[in-house]
């Protein structure tokens, strides 16, 4: 069978699902960002753009070089189309306005640029994550600022989701709404080809990923989850599990994505008013949306994650995704406690 590229995917969404052809140009340019940010990150020591800024983002987080370069591949490279009202990122403290002088577009853009960027320094898988929302109505004034508030969707509102993962392969893993297709970046010609036309999450798994040093700061609930995940056959799960963790969301959801598991973040007891660690916009949502196009399930813990109506740009929430089997049962011992 011939290959097929990006663009005919795209092109054949049109025909089949009408993918509106702006919304087309957008994924395109930003799966030619990711192309640009692939090659920074291969570069590693020998592109200098390795070690910290010194400087942090809206997190607080230490912003690394590639942090704050990969944000710009993606601004620059989505600010002129006229596909787009806005756009908004980990790395900004504000919703980010188009330059006046190009035409704004019917889209609103939230990506993590560079997802685990922790792990740069240490050569391990790392990704960029991004979230399709439509612009509401009046959001798409020429001439008004745009404000947070146009972006505050619930995550069933996104249109298309999708992250870049760069790792032996890099990878883009997208959903329109119409199942998750993997196309893996063929470098010597530049092109995205589609190597994983139907991808499933399996309904059960035997394992897990979460940071267990973190254990002491957790409620009940995953207290009582993780403790019998751990008991393995012996326990009331009946069944020995492995664990994984490596520190990268991309990574870890696309391991789920490719054999199964479950992936938690839960709320913990160190900062109250933090929900957990990652971020719903640019994080939650658009993963939650691939693993529930790929039939798994997305909770915060006591419901589902797509139907969080947000508050704030940045506002964090516990995640338990992946196999269904497992955040329903994690989830339902939140419900009884
Ligand atoms: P911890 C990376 O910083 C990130 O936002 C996710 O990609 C990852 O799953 C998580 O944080 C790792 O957090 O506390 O284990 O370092």
């Amino acid at each position: 069978m011939s290959r097929v590229s990006l663009s005919r995917y795209l092109i054949e969404q049109t025909r089949s699902h009408n993918t509106p052809a702006d919304l087309r140009f957008l994924i395109e340019v930003v799966a030619r960002a990711c192309k640009e940010i692939s090659h920074a990150v291969s570069k590693g020591a020998l592109g200098g753009v390795l070690g910290s800024m010194g400087t942090e983002n809206v997190q607080g987080e230490v912003q690394k070089k590639l942090d704050v370069l990969s944000n710009e591949i993606l601004l620059e490279a989505n600010e002129w189309g006229g596909t787009l009202a806005g756009m908004a990122s980990e790395e900004m403290d504000n919703a980010y306005q188009i330059p006046g002088q190009y035409p704004k577009g019917a889209y609103l853009l939230t990506f993590d640029p560079l997802d685990g960027s922790s792990n740069i320094d240490v050569n391990v898988s790392v990704g960029t994550i991004f979230s399709v929302l439509r612009c509401p109505g009046e959001c798409f004034s020429q001439n008004e600022p745009l404000g947070e508030e146009a972006f505050l969707q619930p995550g069933t509102k996104q249109v298309a989701a999708g992250y870049a993962i760069y790792g032996p392969q890099t990878m883009l893993i997208l959903t329109l709404g119409d199942g998750v297709k993997g196309f893996t970046l063929d470098r010597e010609m530049g092109s995205w080809v589609l190597t994983h036309d139907d991808i499933r999450v399996p309904e059960s798994t035997a394992e897990f990923a979460i940071n267990m040093s973190n254990q002491r700061h957790w409620e009940a609930p995953v207290q009582r989850y993780v403790n019998e995940l751990l008991e393995g056959k012996a326990g009331p799960l009946g069944k020995d599990y492995n664990m994984r963790w490596i520190a990268s969301m991309v990574a870890d959801v696309h391991r789920i994505l490719t054999r199964g598991g479950l992936f938690m973040y839960p709320r913990d007891s160190r900062d109250p008013s933090k929900p957990g660690k990652l971020r719903l916009m640019y994080e939650a949502n658009p993963m939650s949306m691939l693993i529930e196009q790929a039939g798994g399930a997305s909770t915060d813990g006591h419901q589902r994650i797509l139907d969080i109506q947000p508050t704030s740009l940045h506002q964090r929430v516990a995640v338990y995704l992946g196999s269904k089997e497992e955040v329903e049962r994690v989830t339902g011992y939140h419900h009884q406690a």
